[in-house]
């Protein structure tokens, strides 16, 4: 079986955990969960940061000792976890015994090879960063990060030579495309690598100025830097250096890892962690993935700035799979994203209340009304019912190819796909009219089509949504345990689709995704509740406001948010070319001249309507920023807009310039 192994950060145990870090710790939980799907050996990582100059400060600023202090944030953390049910394997202290010896033998091998040296040093020392800057890294003389004026330090000091690897790692970084991902991470590390020289890195600092940390073993006068005692987390977490020759140990089972940071750590993970490893021998991590920043109202949440969002209370008031959903969705994995409580509300609303749970309750209710809570057989498939299927296995495998490159956000409009479709096709196919005209044959099939299409929605959300996946599928008359994981049950789920019984009892009702009232006032949300925090997150839905939803057979215009519209890019495009596509006969192929560099290939399921050669020409709006999917081979990239009435289907033509929007 192959083994996943993913990593947070450490995170520093000067500060209360915050929305910032429950998102990296979420996405951590969530490619762990992917990977088990999947049928991996998977296994997630997070802990604390415990060492170092911050902690100390933080801890006198309290009135504490060191270890109490940390003990009692540290712990914090761990019930964060606990209660945001986190499925960590380990939590890692840099203070644990174990990780303790590790960063000593690296330290000792990384001298012992002659890659450690000691030096007098000045420079200027920020102890929000813990490190020393250069005059050209500082902005106006202050630390870039903190906006502070560091302290000019002159002391003697051992230094990794890090310049020896300077060269390699850059030509590593170019050969290997992915192993700082997105690529804008990428570009920035080498960007650091080009230009200058990389300075040696002070890896200690004397116990006379700093006693609390992990002593060097080559000069009992000095401890370690604390970057470099907590990459080796990572690492001793698996136990090495103990098992590193055992084949059968935690190292050699899981290393190397695939870490998650955000960008304000990239340069030690980009740049000092790989180093480290190379003078250490040991293999490089397999990608680091580096995320943006939440932000509140265009400002990184920060401790510091006094704007952090508790999770606890976040997931206890929203549902915490809806919150966990919303987090993968609005951030798109390497941008920063805004964190609001509308924000918040509208993606539950337009997502989970109007789109997947009205697609439950409307089909469960039906199913009850008419079969009586059993499972319909399925009967003839008709064309609808083919493409409903074929669409639905295509947003799966692109749903699962954007979760392995973590596109988050992308992988769930993918798999959003099939569910507006399914929303629309119960319109289309008017079970209630079936039911009238006694067609119960075509109406089984109708609700089965729907109920086999949802269970595959379902199951894929686990990753995501743990708890609602288990109850759709249970509404669905499954029973889901994550113990039963494995490589040929995905594999069955993905290729075969059919997956319920007939005949098997299904839930009457499903009222999973309650429609959220705006009835809490901002600041409420998005301030730190010491109450709430103490307590559990019970129940996915404790707290929500229901509303019903709406059932079958009524007028199912769903209502949108104002800010959902806004977020559209029309845009007007003139048609350059269009042929049939090779392999499928509902597609057309166009490329399309929307005032771009260079004209976008979309592929449309309108082929049955009209002739390719007459649409050459014609200036169509296109919906310009969905994401770029495959459909039959082909990428497409955007959306043509097109008038249906009846039978007829006509394209939405203007007279407006390529690349005007349309609002
Ligand atoms: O840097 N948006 O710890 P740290 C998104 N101990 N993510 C955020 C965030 C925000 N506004 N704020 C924090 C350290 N994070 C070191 C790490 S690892 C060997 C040592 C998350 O407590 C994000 O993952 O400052 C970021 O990289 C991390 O918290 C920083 O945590």
């Amino acid at each position: 079986m192959s083994a996943f192994y993913v990593t947070t950060p450490i995170y520093y145990v000067n500060a209360r955990p915050h929305l910032g870090h429950a998102y990296t710790t979420i996405v951590a939980d969530s490619l762990k969960r992917f990977y088990r799907m999947l049928g991996q050996d998977a296994r997630m990582l997070t802990g604390t940061d415990e060492h170092g100059d911050k902690i100390v400060k933080a801890a006198q600023a309290v009135g504490k000792n060191p270890k109490e202090f940390v003990d009692e944030i540290s712990a914090d953390f761990a019930s964060m976890w606990d209660d945001l049910r986190i499925d960590h394997d380990q939590f890692i202290r840099t203070t644990d015994e174990s990780h303790k010896k590790a960063v000593q033998v690296l330290l000792q091998r990384i001298y012992d090879k002659g890659d450690i040296y000691h030096g007098e040093y000045g420079g200027h020392y920020c102890f929000g960063c813990e490190r020393f800057y250069t005059e050209k890294e500082l902005e106006d003389g202050l630390c870039p990060q903190h906006q502070t004026k560091p302290e000019f330090i002159s002391e003697k000091n051992y230094f990794f030579k890090m310049s020896k690897y300077q060269e390699w790692l850059k030509k590593h970084i170019a050969d290997n495309p992915d192993f700082i991902r997105p690529e804008r991470y990428r570009n920035e590390v080498l960007s650091m690598l080009e230009g200058n020289v990389l300075e040696d890195l002070c890896i200690s600092r004397p116990k006379s100025r700093l006693e609390w940390g992990i002593e060097l073993p080559f000069d009992k006068d000095y401890v370690c830097y604390v970057w470099f005692d907590a990459l080796a987390n990572y690492i001793s977490a698996l136990g090495w250096p103990e098992n590193e020759a055992d084949e059968a140990g935690l190292f050699s089972r899981y290393w190397p890892a695939e870490h998650l940071v955000a960008k304000d750590i990239l340069k030690p993970h980009g740049i000092f962690w790989p180093t480290m490893l190379k003078s250490a021998d040991l293999p490089l991590f397999k990608h680091l993935n580096v995320h943006g920043y939440w932000l509140i109202k265009d400002t990184k949440m920060s401790k510091s700035l006094g704007n952090v969002v508790d999770p606890r209370f976040a997931a206890e008031h929203f549902g915490l799979d809806a919150f966990r959903y919303f987090l993968l969705r609005d951030m798109h994995f390497g941008s920063d994203a805004s964190y609001s409580e509308e924000a918040l509300i509208n993606r539950i609303n337009s997502d989970l209340a109007n789109d997947l749970g009205n697609l439950f309750s409307r089909v469960l209710s039906m199913n009850a009304k008419y079969f009586g809570k059993i499972m319909p057989a399925l009967g003839t498939l008709s064309v609808e019912d083919e493409v409903l299927f074929e669409d639905a296995e295509n947003s799966a495998k692109n749903y699962v190819q954007l979760f392995q490159e973590v596109r988050f956000s992308q992988a769930l409009d993918s798999l959003w796909e099939p569910v507006r479709a399914m929303n629309k096709y119960v319109d289309s196919q008017a079970p209630w009219t079936l039911f009238k005209e006694g067609n119960m044959e075509r109406l089984g099939t109708v609700i089965r089509v729907l109920m086999e299409n949802m269970y595959k929605v379902s199951y894929l959300l686990w990753p995501v949504m743990p708890t609602s996946s288990v109850m759709m599928q249970e509404q669905l008359g499954k029973t889901f345990s994550d113990k039963n994981l494995n490589a040929k049950v995905f594999e069955d789920l993905l290729a075969s689709r059919i997956h319920l019984r007939t005949g098997s009892e299904v839930a009457e009702a499903s009222n999973l995704f309650p429609r959220m009232e705006k009835v809490e006032p901002a600041q409420k949300i998005e301030k730190k509740s010491s109450e709430k925090a103490a307590q559990n997150v019970k129940n996915d839905k404790s707290g929500s406001k229901a509303k019903n939803d709406k059932q079958e057979g009524e007028n199912t215009m769903q209502e949108i948010e104002y800010a959902d519209f806004q977020k559209l890019d029309l845009r007007v495009g003139t048609i350059l070319k269009a042929e049939r596509h090779p392999d499928a006969d509902k597609l057309l192929r166009f490329d399309v001249d929307l005032g771009e560099e260079e004209p976008r290939q979309i592929i449309s399921g309108i082929a049955e309507f009209f002739e390719p050669a007459d649409l050459v020409g014609k200036k169509v709006v296109v919906v310009a920023n969905l994401p770029p999917r495959k459909l039959r081979g082909l990428m497409s990239h955007g959306m043509i807009l097109t008038a249906e009435s009846g039978t007829d289907l006509s394209l939405l033509t203007t007279d407006a310039a390529n690349g005007a929007t349309v609002s």
